[in-house]
């Protein structure tokens, strides 16, 4: 039985920023709620909107936006070539090309709907299919070979319908064939109070405990994870079919499953408790920006996110609170961030000379953020974040 524990409110889709002419319009909204599943151990968002209204030909977050992302991909993909050493591999997913482009054309297909970043990877002539994943395109895909590997990162947290994507899986893969899934990882997302990994685009976020109770379903099995540092803390699993047996299931499984039962996700009380602490996160960030508010310091945000979206609204930050955002995605530019109606400009360094302090939105890339910003934080320039609780920093 699924129990809601968490309530966001009514939130705006998270990726739909909003053009000048239409800031008059009403936008469309839905009630975030979260809910665990205390029989499968998966927590997801309780009212899901069609993939069709959030993946489509105007998608706007592309991977390749930064350097994490891009050097996150370029790490894996040496490491898949030198472990697997796969001849065919397909990408769920694949966005901009982050990832693919890290291998030889003939040896790797992408599989991405949203038809405007699909274009991105024909352009630089990787074959691309422009669907959803589904039983029918595994089939066309894999008519004359069945890929030996399946990588898809930050992609099946989005999909809603498990049967059709793992028995489309199951057909893709050979009988030795690997899987990698890569998503944020529950147990970061409670530890940090990153309560803004929930919006329309993450109908779940996993648990290991969920994932091996989804894939079991599917007679699919972990068999290695490794913890990354990538949106906020993610899991990569490596996964086997259950009847191939060339590889042990490896300590690091027992051990994510240890570390995630000691914390609590099978129990609907750590959720409980969550929850106290995204209000508290919110009252705290709140009296932050009051007391900026008071002093009549110019604050500003840092990536305009789609989990900027969330604690946005949740909190009730708007304009009279962040003068705008400044983002580097062409897509978001001069457009208007979903329900707050916030600005976003085109990045330029940060000068503080013209700004106080900066919110950062994109919290998962401070170091790579600190980084760049080094005069603005040499010369005193302060961030604002509330992960994993809201300060100044
Ligand atoms: P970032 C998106 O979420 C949506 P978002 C999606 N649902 C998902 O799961 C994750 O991605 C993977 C900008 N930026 O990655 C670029 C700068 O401007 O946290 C992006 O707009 N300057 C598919 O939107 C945003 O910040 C920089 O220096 O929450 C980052 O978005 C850097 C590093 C980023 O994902």
């Amino acid at each position: 039985m699924i129990k809601k524990f968490l309530d966001l409110g009514y939130q705006p889709l998270a990726n739909s920023y909003v053009l000048k002419k239409n800031l008059k319009y009403k936008e469309k909204k839905f009630k975030l709620e979260v809910g665990f599943d205390n029989k499968n151990f998966l927590v997801s968002i309780l009212k899901t909107v069609s993939k069709e209204m959030m993946f489509n030909k105007d998608y706007p977050y592309k991977s390749s936006e930064s350097n994490t992302m891009k050097s996150s991909f370029k790490d894996l993909s040496k490491k898949i070539k030198k472990r697997f050493n796969p001849k065919f591999i397909i990408e769920i997913g694949s966005n901009d090309g982050a990832f693919i482009k890290n291998f030889n054309r003939k040896n790797v297909v992408g599989v991405e709907p949203c038809k405007n970043l699909a274009q991105i990877t024909r352009q630089k002539k990787y074959t691309t299919y422009s669907e959803y994943w589904s039983q029918k395109l595994s089939k066309k895909i894999t008519k004359n070979k069945k890929a030996d590997l399946i990588y898809s990162a930050n992609t099946l947290s989005h999909i809603e319908n498990f049967n059709e994507i793992f028995k489309a899986i199951n057909n893709a893969l050979s009988h030795r064939g690997i899987l990698i899934l890569e998503d944020p990882s529950l147990l970061k997302c409670l530890q940090n109070v990153a309560y803004d990994q929930f919006y329309c685009e993450h109908i779940y976020v996993f648990s290991t405990l969920a994932l091996r109770e989804i894939l079991k379903n599917y007679k699919l099995e972990i068999f290695d994870i490794e913890n990354t540092k990538t949106h906020g803390g993610s899991n990569r699993y490596f996964i086997k079919k259950s009847n191939n047996n060339s590889y042990k299931i490896n300590d690091n499984v027992k051990n994510e499953i240890k570390k995630e039962l000691r914390f609590g996700l099978n129990k609907f009380s750590t959720y409980q408790k969550f929850e106290r602490k995204v209000k508290t996160s919110k009252k705290k960030l709140l009296k932050i920006f009051n007391e900026l508010n008071k002093k009549n310091l110019k604050v500003i945000g840092y990536g305009a996110t789609a989990k900027s979206c969330t604690v946005l609204n949740y909190c009730g930050l708007g304009i009279k609170n962040i003068k705008y955002f400044f983002d580097t995605t062409s897509y978001k530019i001069n457009k208007y961030l979903p329900g707050s109606k916030i600005l976003i400009r085109k990045y330029k360094k940060l000068d503080s000379n013209e700004v106080d302090l900066v919110y950062l939105g994109a919290w998962n890339f401070k170091e790579e953020i600190f980084k760049k910003e080094q005069s603005f934080i040499k010369k005193g320039g302060r961030f604002i974040t509330h992960v994993p609780y809201p300060k100044i920093i």
